[in-house]
């Protein structure tokens, strides 16, 4: 254990017993002393200090337990543990740990380390104004990346140096995470998949990203299965899981149907939405949801003239192959728009719907038009050397992270150049 308090000015200590200290920077910091550095389950410490300053304010303090360090908002959230400041420059002032810390709450509500200068921690959690997404500080944010093919078939791509090429050398801030539902067989999670295998190469993404200071969204990826309502309680049961386990990561976003397909009804989609938002909410207060629509996430204008009430920072994917997507769904997108719909684009591509067959460069230029007058999101499907036109990654080159522009494919080069802004 180890316990760091900051004052507000120099500080001194007069005298130290139980512990040993040093001080840098108005920050002391304490350690146990050599016979008192392990602290049994539910056994106590006690040490004493005598400090002199001339403004003996406490401004921060910390506490570490087996190398993590609990900061006064951690350690504030497991239930206020540190309470007295001291009260004058002479008084014997005493600063308290007012009950046990509970260290598995502390654990618990724990959020993950964030690294300076990465696009978390320039823009914090975000939330949905309007039609826009806005960061911490309010201002439109356009969340930009690619998505992983189906995991599970290509779980190589799901790595952390290939999520920092992206982030580094595509400016990329956002990675989904795909996970199909059903594929029939055991790559799908409700089709026969290791639930414990596949939530654990989740868990990889999820860890990377988080790591590289990126926004990731775990993607419920349904498709044959058509109809979200199909695994409705298991994409309850699922959620449950992911939000717990994920409730203190605020760069993570929920799409919780990829695409509903198959004759669907918006109302059909809706009430599957209405039913897995709690449960989302129970864990995660204000995480960005994404929400399909009928005609695999296309129907965004059914969704604006009936949206789900009654939550905040719920948002509507709307997504396209440009080779067979035109006018005719960016006139749907902007009606959603008019009516006040925030639309996300999760996935996308410059190919036809089937994820392959050649690319329409002139509709890829007229939806990054559109894109990025109306500042919308977007993921790129998808991250793999599939031989398909969808596929970023030519499919000679097998590497999985650092990858030069030439082994990339046609795709992958047009779709880099639009997120770095050409
Ligand atoms: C495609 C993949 C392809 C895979 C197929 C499986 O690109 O390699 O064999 O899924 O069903 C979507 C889906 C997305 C599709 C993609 C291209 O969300 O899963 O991926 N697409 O067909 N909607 C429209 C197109």
């Amino acid at each position: 254990w180890e316990v760091s308090t900051t004052f507000n000015k120099d500080v001194e200590v007069k005298d130290i017993w139980n512990a040993s200290k040093s001080i840098s920077n108005n920050k002391l910091t304490i350690k146990p002393a050599n016979y008192n550095s392990t602290v049994e389950s539910y056994g106590e410490v006690s040490f004493g200090l005598n400090v002199a300053s001339t403004d003996l304010t406490i401004s921060d303090y910390s506490l570490t337990i087996n190398g993590t360090t609990y900061s006064k908002d951690d350690l504030d959230k497991a239930g206020k543990h540190v309470v007295s400041k001291p009260k004058n420059n002479n008084g014997n002032s005493n600063v308290t740990i007012s009950k046990p810390i509970d260290v598995e709450k502390l654990k618990e509500n724990k959020k993950p380390k964030v690294i300076k200068g990465t696009p978390f921690d320039n823009h914090g959690k975000l939330t949905v104004s309007g039609t826009k997404i806005i960061d911490k500080d309010k201002k439109t944010f356009q969340l930009k990346g690619a998505s992983t093919h189906g995991m599970t078939w290509f779980p190589d791509f799901v790595n952390k140096d290939g999520f920092k090429t992206f982030r580094d050398d595509w400016n990329a801030n956002i990675i989904r995470l795909a996970m199909y539902t059903d594929t029939g067989n055991d790559a799908g999670y409700c089709s026969g998949g290791n639930k414990e295998n596949i939530l654990n190469l989740l868990d990889k993404g999820v860890t990377a990203a988080t790591d590289l200071g990126m926004y990731a969204i775990i993607d419920w990826h349904i498709l044959s299965d058509g109809n979200p309502n199909t695994h409705l309680e298991e994409a309850k049961n699922f959620f449950a899981t992911v939000t717990k386990k994920y409730k203190n990561y605020d760069n993570i976003l929920y799409e919780i149907c990829n695409e509903p397909n198959g004759g669907v009804s918006w109302s059909d989609v809706k009430k599957y939405a209405e039913a897995v938002i709690p449960v989302i909410r129970e864990n995660c207060k204000d995480a960005i949801i994404l929400v399909g629509s009928p005609t695999w996430s296309q129907d965004v204008d059914l969704a604006a003239a009936d949206p789900i009430k009654g939550y905040d920072n719920i948002a509507y994917t709307l997504h396209f192959y440009a080779a067979t997507h035109k006018q005719g769904l960016r006139d749907k997108a902007q009606k959603a728009l008019d009516a006040g719909l925030c639309v996300f684009i999760s996935e996308f591509s410059i190919c036809d719907a089937s994820g392959n067959g050649a690319i329409d460069y002139a509709e890829a230029e007229s939806w990054f038009d559109f894109i990025n007058k109306n500042s919308l999101c977007y993921t790129a499907w998808n991250i793999a050397n599939k031989n398909e036109t969808s596929s970023l990654i030519d499919s000679s080159c097998s590497k999985t992270s650092n990858w030069s522009t030439t082994e990339l494919s046609d795709t992958g080069r047009y779709i880099r150049n639009k997120i770095i802004g050409d």
